[in-house]
């Protein structure tokens, strides 16, 4: 799979973007990214890529025309075009598993007050990672990235795949224990000891049940 960034902050992707385990994922050959700056697009003298709201108001909107110019110079066709908004479709897991399967992702990041609307038609789809207001679509598109290329095949050794992940089964992951076997008088459930693999998965299944009811009763109705 390949990501290019739109963005006007291309510093910020290669920490996130060549770290851990999608660093690996590019040594592997499985993710190719990049950057794209709307601001090598501006034909202004001062390349200028953001301008004050018509009808008055604070903030500054991005323009429409040097994103277009960044989207159209990296586009390809079956590129799937994504634009992170507080007002787009809410990102899920099962978003990022659909996503997984396009070979090209163009991840446009909005600052200021965001994009002209006119811009709207450039985008296949429009995601929000939540109901909260950050200062640019960066971090949200490193967010999906990292969702997305996890679940490329080969991406993740097999002890790090596990199928019931949370979400994936609709349910909150089983709770997890190390060493040591007593911490501050509280025990590791015994059970966990017993070396009976059958008696382990029906007592992990029950446990992420009984977490997910308490924790995420929300989630339960769809599980
Ligand atoms: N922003 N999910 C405002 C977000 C956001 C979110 C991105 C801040 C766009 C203009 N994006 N800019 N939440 O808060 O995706």
């Amino acid at each position: 799979m390949r990501i290019d960034f739109v963005t006007l902050f291309p510093d910020m992707f290669a920490p996130v973007m060549d770290a851990s385990i999608l660093g690996r994922a590019q040594e592997k050959g499985l993710l190719e990214w990049g950057c794209v700056n709307p601001r090598d697009f501006s034909e202004d003298k001062h390349r200028k890529v953001d301008d004050r709201p018509f009808g008055g108001g604070p903030g500054m909107v991005m323009m429409v025309e040097p994103l277009e110019k960044a989207v159209e110079s990296i586009k390809k066709k079956g590129s799937k075009v994504i634009l992170l908004s507080p007002q787009g479709e809410t990102f899920t897991d099962r978003k990022a598993s659909q996503l997984a399967k396009d070979g090209h992702l163009v991840l446009v990041c909005g600052r200021y007050e965001g994009v002209d609307e006119r811009a709207l038609e450039l985008f296949d789809e429009e995601l929000s990672i939540g109901d909260y207001v950050l200062t640019g679509g960066e971090l949200p598109a490193m967010v999906l990235a990292d969702a997305v290329v996890r679940k490329l095949p080969g991406v993740l050794k097999k002890e790090e795949a596990t199928e019931s992940e949370s979400f994936v089964s609709g349910l909150l992951d089983f709770p997890q224990y190390t060493r040591p076997r007593v911490w501050r008088g509280q025990e590791v459930p015994e059970i966990l000891f017993s070396g009976d693999h059958k008696k382990i998965a029906a007592w992990r299944l029950s446990a992420a049940k009984a977490a997910t009811k308490r924790k995420r009763p929300d989630l339960m109705s769809r599980a």
